[in-house]
């Protein structure tokens, strides 16, 4: 019997670690050019060129207060590869996968590298929002079922009043399928070109971890029917001052407006914590063995 217990303590153990694929952002069209990503499933053995997209560690999620936040496991180190782009043009963020349950927001940012992005670390980022997309009630769908749609690709456009300079451009996935949302980043370093003189203002940059400290998220299976993104909202550089128009903190980290929905900010829906399935096969195995 103690077998028995040992061997199912220990498949259940082994099912608490994540068993199903994510995805990446396996390439980035930017600049006209396609760049192949960071895989990380095969770039860590095979020694590749210096790529522009940073180094990810594995495909799982990030904590929203891990210090890796910003651009994900082993993304806060630079990389010697560069895309140039001009602002005012697209780029595109292309995953490789996305599964349909882990739904929620996605949104694009960019952090300036004050110099060279090879040797900027992601952890200094002051970050600006460029678009993000939530919740569509109308169509009841999640920016990450359009992004899955979209051949899971999002694409985001420089503004075009942006200062030339070098950059970090960051893709972020939230998935609010679990208990705790799952925050799944990507960056990568451009060289924007152009004309342009204009700078995020203060008020509309914040610091990763810390942007999502007073977010509130919705249950999704529950009752809502809205869901206000948090954190600053896009840049507009309407002004064409050297800066945007301002921001207001306020409206800035404005909670979820669930509309009479739900407001609370728990989770409700508990992860089944029973041992899966296949303990109690292979226990029922086990006694068949041991009683013949
Ligand atoms: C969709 O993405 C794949 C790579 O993930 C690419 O080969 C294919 O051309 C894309 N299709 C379209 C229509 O963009
Ligand atoms: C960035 O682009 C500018 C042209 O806009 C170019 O002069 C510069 O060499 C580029 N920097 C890098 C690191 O590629
Ligand atoms: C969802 O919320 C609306 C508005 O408060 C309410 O009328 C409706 O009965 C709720 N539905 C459920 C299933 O709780
Ligand atoms: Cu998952």
């Amino acid at each position: 019997m103690f077998t028995i217990t040992l061997i199912c303590f220990v498949s259940w153990l082994s099912s608490l670690k994540p068993v199903e694929g994510h995805g990446f952002v396996h390439s980035v069209i930017v600049g006209g050019r396609e760049y192949p990503g960071w895989n990380p499933f095969s770039d860590p053995y095979s020694v590749p060129p210096a790529k522009i997209v940073r180094k990810v560690l594995n495909d799982g999620f990030i904590d929203s207060e891990d210090a890796d936040l910003p651009c994900h496991h082993g993304g806060n180190d630079g990389t010697g590869a560069i895309a140039d782009v001009n602002a005012g043009s697209q780029v595109t963020l292309r995953w490789s996968y996305w599964p349909a349950d882990h739904q929620g927001p996605v949104s694009t940012y960019m952090a300036s590298c004050n110099g060279d992005c090879a040797t900027f670390l992601a952890g200094n980022g002051k970050w600006f929002k460029l678009d993000a997309e939530g919740y569509d009630s109308s169509t009841r769908q999640w920016a990450t079922d359009r992004l899955r749609a979209n051949n899971n690709s999002w694409s985001s456009t420089i503004p075009a009043q942006l200062a030339p300079g070098q950059y970090l451009i960051r893709n972020e996935i939230i998935a609010l399928h679990s208990i705790i949302p799952q925050f799944y980043p990507s960056c990568s370093q451009i060289n924007v070109s152009g004309t342009g003189t204009s700078q995020p203002h203060e008020n509309e940059l914040v610091s990763i971890p810390g942007l999502y400290n007073n977010a509130i998220w919705p249950n999704i299976y529950g009752n809502f029917s809205s869901f206000t993104i948090p954190g600053p909202l896009p840049v507009t550089f309407s002004d064409n001052e050297g800066g945007a128009t301002p921001v207001s903190p306020t409206a800035a980290s404005t909670p979820p407006n669930p509309s009479g929905g739900d407001t609370s900010t728990t989770w409700s829906v508990p992860k089944p914590s029973r041992p899966p399935t296949h303990c109690h096969l292979a226990s029922r195995r086990l006694i068949r063995r041991r009683s013949r």
